[in-house]
């Protein structure tokens, strides 16, 4: 390979326009999407190196700014076994992607060096992207990219995030977890939901019509396609399907139905009680909402969704009468009920790491059984291998364990996927024949605010213990503590954003007044 023209060419194609430094951060590069070629083509060339170095492993790339606003795009890495880019690895792609066009080839040839790659080794790199405009564009980048250091690449076109996590792990497990093609995703998780309904469409309360908002994104066209060959298990609605004049996340989308707490738009007339979901512009965050019979608007989060899937997973395993350790794991941002009816009534351990799926994902498998979800409707399940043995094992001869076979395969265990996370809270409600009052009912949510403190320097605030003590700088937590101590049921923490340049407030207490009072005393510390 002579690195020489292919940096003629990378300088012709795709040349850096922007100076401002660029960050991988908690969710790989994003920014707007006119800056992006550069980044693009560069992530193409490290993708290949990372799949040399990893002996010829799958790499996935996903083109995506997952919640953000229409002009923004972005780019993460997806490890072999389905995990985020390895930490050591996102400072070699914040290196990459900042070296100028003069400095790129020395700059490669160092990473070669320094990691020992074999330039001439297989290599292979699945690339998808969400239906922004701007994605083919810089799909291709990428693919240049790949093709510039000569690796095979396979374009898997419009997807969400989960399902390109999915053929990465398809293919590096020679295929036990299915194949890699969308089919095969759509094929496992339909088999498995439809062997848990067994036909039962309806069961006591639960009812099975659902309006299901696709943020104008990836996850509406899948979710046509999952309705398609369904055999009518679910009679599902979608809305904001990404066809008429809505922008993606616009007013719509589960980041903005729970920040705002308000429907989406576009939202049909609906008898109260109706189950209704969003999803973000990539497909991998899902909240449930309704409103009552007064028109009150009713959120059913991520925190919601974990306590009924542990909840249900605990009460298989304790009916197969398995020996096996189940836990969840939560941010900060989990509302303090959640926690506490976690810990007091489903009795099941529960952990808190700093925000971030990646942290999650990596708690979460210390356990046989982890469940792990963000607030902001982010989260899956992972089973251990002797969890799944234990569990085959038992299914020999108990039915309930048999169930709870179907439910790993009703699971993306790879990362969180709206589309099969709201099967698996369909499945449950189902079985449990309840409807959201039912679900809504198990505990009263604290109120809770956020607000967004603008900053000289967000950096100067440095925290501990999962992002709820704040270290830095010195004397801010007495202060914060002094102002919580005058709340009932008071709890607030400040972080620094790891997307936004802003200081990120969190507030809780009985009421809220004293909610929004608490927040503001807390971001008033802060400013
Ligand atoms: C990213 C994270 C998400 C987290 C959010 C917090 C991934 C794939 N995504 O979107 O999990 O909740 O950042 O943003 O890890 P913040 O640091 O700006 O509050
Ligand atoms: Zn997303």
């Amino acid at each position: 390979i002579n690195l020489r023209t292919v940096y003629a060419f990378a300088r012709e194609m795709y040349p850096k326009l922007s100076k401002e430094t660029i960050q991988y951060g908690t969710a790989g590069f994003r920014g707007k999407a006119e800056f992006l070629d550069s980044v693009m083509f560069r992530m193409g060339v490290l993708a290949t190196l990372r799949s040399r170095f990893k002996e010829g492993a799958v790499i996935g790339v996903m083109i995506t700014a997952s919640h953000n606003p229409e002009p923004d795009n972005g780019v993460k890495l997806i490890d072999p076994k389905g995990e985020m880019l390895d930490h050591s690895w996102e400072k070699i792609a914040t290196d990459l992607a900042n070296v100028s066009d003069q400095e790129l080839e020395q700059h490669v040839s160092k990473i070669i060096k320094d990691n020992e790659i074999d330039i001439n080794s297989s290599s292979c790199v699945y690339v998808g992207m969400d239906n922004r405009y701007h994605s083919p564009r810089l799909l291709k980048a990428v693919a240049d990219g790949v093709i510039a250091l000569k690796g095979n690449v396979r374009e898997f076109g419009i997807v969400t995030t989960p399902m390109m996590h999915f053929f990465v792990v398809a293919s590096n497990t020679k295929e036990v977890y299915g194949k890699p093609t969308e089919e095969s995703y759509y094929e496992k998780l339909i088999s498995a939901f439809e062997k848990l309904r067994n036909g039962q469409l309806e069961n006591g309360k639960y009812r099975n019509r659902l309006i299901f908002d696709g943020a104008n994104g990836v996850g509406a066209r899948k979710m046509l396609q999952f309705i398609k060959r369904m055999n009518n298990s679910l009679d599902v609605t979608v809305i904001n399907q990404g066809i008429g004049p809505g922008k993606i996340n616009e007013e719509c989308g589960a980041d903005h139905v729970k920040v705002q707490q308000r429907p989406p738009v576009c939202m049909p007339i609906v008898e109260p009680f109706t189950r209704c979901v969003s999803v973000d512009g990539d497909a991998d965050r899902v909240i449930y909402f309704f409103t009552d019979e007064t028109g009150q608007f009713k959120l059913l989060d991520g925190d919601r969704i974990a306590t009924l899937v542990a909840g249900y997973l605990m009460d298989l395993v304790q009916s197969c009468e398995l020996d096996l350790r189940l836990g969840l794991v939560q941010t900060a941002y989990a509302n303090g009920a959640s926690t506490d009816y976690i810990v007091n009534d489903l009795k099941v351990p529960v952990s808190c790491v700093p925000t971030g799926v990646k942290h999650l994902h990596h708690k979460a498998l210390e356990y046989d059984i982890g469940v792990y979800f963000e607030a902001n409707g982010h989260g899956t399940v992972v089973f251990s291998d002797s969890a799944k043995a234990t569990i085959s094992e038992a299914a020999k001869t108990k039915p309930q364990a048999q169930t709870l076979l179907q439910v790993i395969d009703l699971i993306n265990e790879t990362v969180g996927d709206a589309i099969s996370d709201m099967l698996l809270v369909e499945t449950i409600l189902n079985q449990k024949g309840w409807d959201v009052k039912d679900w809504i009912s198990s505990y009263t949510d604290l109120p809770n605010q956020q607000l967004k403190i603008q900053v000289q320097d967000r950096n100067v605030i440095k925290t501990t213990d999962a992002e709820r003590v704040c270290v830095k700088p010195e004397g801010l937590q007495d202060e914060i503590n002094q102002v919580v101590a005058n709340y009932k049921r008071g709890r607030a923490f400040v972080r620094p954003s790891g997307t936004e340049d802003v200081v990120r407030v969190y507030a809780e207490a009985s009421t809220k007044e004293d909610t929004l009072q608490l927040a503001y005393e807390v971001g008033r510390l802060v400013q």
